[in-house]
């Protein structure tokens, strides 16, 4: 059986992030999630997320295509993840494109087109009214 492991924040979940989780699920038998700390977000967005990691967590864990998630506290334990998981994929957006190549030899790495014009920070500015 095929392990698939994807990352992200996922923060005020939007349908971006749910078609690159089905695409994902769609490439193993199991699907296992990374789901970014709060103090990883800061410091990888320069802002706290909207939502807390706890229930970012429970959102993406309710999702049918996710059998398994977990807190990812630093972008630099990807490949302790990817062993840890047993991962056989390792599934990005392509945002990321080309950034995780290194991880190549214990895994596949694949880029999904993002899913055009939604993103967090489109919403949050749209809430607001900026
Ligand atoms: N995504 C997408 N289409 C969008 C928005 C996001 O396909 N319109 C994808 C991203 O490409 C990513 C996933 O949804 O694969 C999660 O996106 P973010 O929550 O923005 O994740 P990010 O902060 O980039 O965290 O270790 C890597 C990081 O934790 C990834």
């Amino acid at each position: 059986s095929r392990t698939v492991i994807t990352f992200g924040t996922f923060d005020v979940f939007h349908v971006g992030h749910l078609r690159v989780i089905e695409r994902a699920a769609s490439l193993g038998d199991r699907l296992v999630v990374g789901v970014s700390a709060d103090a990883l977000n800061e410091r990888k967005k320069g802002r706290p997320p909207v939502f807390s990691q706890a229930e970012r967590l429970a959102i993406v864990a309710a999702l049918k295509p996710v059998d398994e998630v977990f807190v990812e506290e630093s972008l630099e334990l990807k490949r302790d993840y990817i062993l840890k998981y047993a991962a056989d994929v390792l599934v990005m957006g392509d945002d990321w494109k080309g950034k995780f190549d290194e991880f190549s030899d214990v895994c596949d790495v694949v880029y999904l087109p993002r899913t055009p014009a939604i993103s967090t920070t489109a919403l949050i500015e749209k809430i607001s009214g900026t």
